[in-house]
């Protein structure tokens, strides 16, 4: 038994979860017999590629992909004497006699300009399992209960996989994203699927903004009109590290040097993910202004969600939509550039402080998501809101999940993934296999079969001073973004 260096609770989680992954052979760690099996119409994923292992003695710790191979982390796995370290409980004991790992394709690596590295200070706490990690290594996280699982990548700070319970037990994955993880730096689309968005999330006017008489000029990549989400190579690209590890809960840093994508001053960012009890996973991010300028920060997350995780249905014109302090919007022209009111949704087809359906109004969104579009992408504001209340439940009819946040953030973009497909211009996107993908463009993820949610500060708040928002951080003023997101379900 794999699990007889640790001690009370992880040996226990350990103990469980083996046997709940003994049978599976899936691509994706996660995907659990339970929950490929028990919904008929998600396929058993069947990814052909095999792992290889590395390291003659030690065992595998599935935990990591760690670049093309699977990760060996003796220490993790030994008696403690043997390895001469003292574990830390909790720590990387998730899936033993895991099923086979999928290896993800390493071939990229040279060309990560700085590969993400596991910070020096916990190399102490056990040095093999702390190795350099490769950007796209799947980092699997469980929640204590089990009750909700997930997959993040060092990449972006991503968040690949979302495993929560439906209304019948079976776990399914919520999330959008990429069997193949290299995908999330290589595919041309780049669709922002899971990452952390900054130093600047959602677009910036003309690529242009002015602090204290400097004017400063960020790419223009977007339409070669504005920018969007920090620029050509934003947070969402970027390699980070990981500063804390443990079974349920990951920290990834990012240093963002003075200068980069032409906005002043150096950052450090951090995004943090907690699985909690009861289906509850925690987000934070943090950024620091490490010298003496001053910049503009605006983070958000940039998770795309199918709650049916595309089993009885793709659309997700039939989930329900409530967010009760949503009480006015951004005007944007038809770049979804702010135009500077920032109207009652009340009337209009921006108004969900009643819970409806997103597709209920729909036809009446023309114009809504840019010039010709029909659908939402648009940033809601909350004049008032407590940080403990729910300001946001999504919830899928067919799956009964019901996901319920809580934020500290006084805006909320909806995207509704008019535009996630677009054959005859930048392409499509295939479905991961546990949404009936097949590995092959064959089944896509189609418009308006996903939603976006983000939560955030006034979009583009820093050309808007009529506002009267306060988003220029400083090292006296350390930027802090947080959001619960609770996962039930109703019958
Ligand atoms: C094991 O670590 C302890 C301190 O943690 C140290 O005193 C001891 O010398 C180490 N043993 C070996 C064989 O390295
Ligand atoms: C992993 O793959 C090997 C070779 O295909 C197989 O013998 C082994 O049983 C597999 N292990 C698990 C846990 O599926
Ligand atoms: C890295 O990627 C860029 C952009 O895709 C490409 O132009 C460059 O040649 C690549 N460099 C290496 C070393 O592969
Ligand atoms: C990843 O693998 C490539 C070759 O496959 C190797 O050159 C590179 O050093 C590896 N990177 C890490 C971080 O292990
Ligand atoms: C993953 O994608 C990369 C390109 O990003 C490709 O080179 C590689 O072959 C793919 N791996 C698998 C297993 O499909
Ligand atoms: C728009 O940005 C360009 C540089 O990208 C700059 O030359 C121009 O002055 C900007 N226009 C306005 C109105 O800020
Ligand atoms: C920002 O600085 C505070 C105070 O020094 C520190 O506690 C925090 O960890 C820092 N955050 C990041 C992301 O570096
Ligand atoms: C939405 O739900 C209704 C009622 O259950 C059903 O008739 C309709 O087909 C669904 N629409 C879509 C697009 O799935
Ligand atoms: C929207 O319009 C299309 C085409 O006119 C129609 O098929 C569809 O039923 C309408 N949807 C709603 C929700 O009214
Ligand atoms: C919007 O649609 C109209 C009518 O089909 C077309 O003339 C126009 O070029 C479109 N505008 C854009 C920006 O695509
Ligand atoms: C949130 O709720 C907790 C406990 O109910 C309370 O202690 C705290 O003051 C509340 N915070 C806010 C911002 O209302
Ligand atoms: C010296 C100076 O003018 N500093 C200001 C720069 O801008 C920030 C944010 O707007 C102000 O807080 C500083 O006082």
């Amino acid at each position: 038994m794999l699990a007889r260096s640790f001690t009370s609770l992880a040996a226990l989680a350990l103990a469980g979860l083996s046997l709940a992954q003994s049978s599976d052979s899936s691509s994706s760690a996660l995907s659990s017999s339970s929950a490929t099996s028990a919904t008929a119409s998600q396929p058993a994923s069947t990814d052909s590629s095999s792992a290889t292992t590395t390291g003659s003695t030690a065992q595998e710790t599935p935990g990591f992909v760690n670049n093309g191979t699977v990760g060996a982390y003796s220490c993790a796995f030994s008696e403690p004497q043997q390895a001469n370290v003292t574990a830390p409980v909790n720590q990387l004991v998730f899936l033993a006699d895991a099923p086979n790992v999928t290896a993800t394709d390493g071939s990229d690596s040279s060309n990560i300009s700085s590969p993400a590295r596991l910070a020096p200070t916990t190399l102490a706490e056990c040095a093999e399992a702390w190795p350099p990690v490769y950007p796209y290594n799947a980092i699997q996280l469980r929640a204590p209960d089990d009750s909700i699982r997930a997959v993040y990548l060092p990449y972006g700070a991503s968040v690949s996989e979302l495993w929560v319970k439906d209304r019948n037990g079976v776990f399914r994955d919520v999330v959008l994203g990429f069997d193949n993880k290299t995908n999330y730096g290589t595919d041309k689309i780049h669709p922002n699927f899971g990452p952390q968005v900054g130093r600047y999330a959602n677009r910036i006017k003309n690529g242009t903004f002015e602090i204290n008489g400097t004017t400063y000029h960020t790419p223009l990549n977007e339409n070669n009109y504005d920018t969007l989400h920090g620029g050509t190579v934003g947070y969402d690209r970027s390699p980070y590290e990981i500063t804390q590890l443990n079974a349920s809960s990951v920290t990834f840093v990012l240093h963002d040097a003075d200068g980069n994508q032409g906005f002043p001053g150096s950052v450090v960012a951090s995004a943090s993910y907690t699985l909690q009890n009861s289906s509850t996973l925690i987000q934070a991010m943090d950024a620091n202004v490490t010298d003496d300028k001053y910049s503009p920060i605006m983070l958000s997350s940039h998770t795309y969600w199918n709650l049916a995780a595309y089993n009885e249905s793709q659309t997700i014109l039939n989930h329900t939509l409530f967010m009760p302090r949503a009480d006015k919007y951004i005007k944007t022209d038809g770049h979804l550039i702010p135009t500077g009111p920032i109207p009652d949704t009340k009337g209009t087809p921006l108004d969900f402080t009643q819970a409806r359906t997103i597709g209920s109004q729909y036809n009446d969104t023309e114009g809504v998501c840019g010039t010709n579009c029909t659908g939402y992408d648009t940033c809601f504001v909350m004049s008032s809101h407590d940080r403990n209340e729910t300001v946001l439940e999504l919830t899928s009819p067919e799956s009964g999940i019901k996901m319920s946040v809580k934020t500290d953030q006084d805006a909320i973009q909806i995207y509704s993934c008019p535009g996630v497909s677009a054959p005859a211009t930048k392409g499509s996107l295939p479905r991961k296999r546990v949404h009936g993908g097949d590995g092959t463009l064959d089944e896509i993820y189609d418009n308006n079969s996903c939603v976006v949610v983000e939560m955030e500060d006034y979009i583009d708040g820093i050309n808007n001073p009529a506002w009267n928002r306060s988003q220029i951080y400083s090292k006296d003023r350390p930027y802090h973004w947080r959001a619960e997101y609770s996962f039930s379900t109703v019958e």
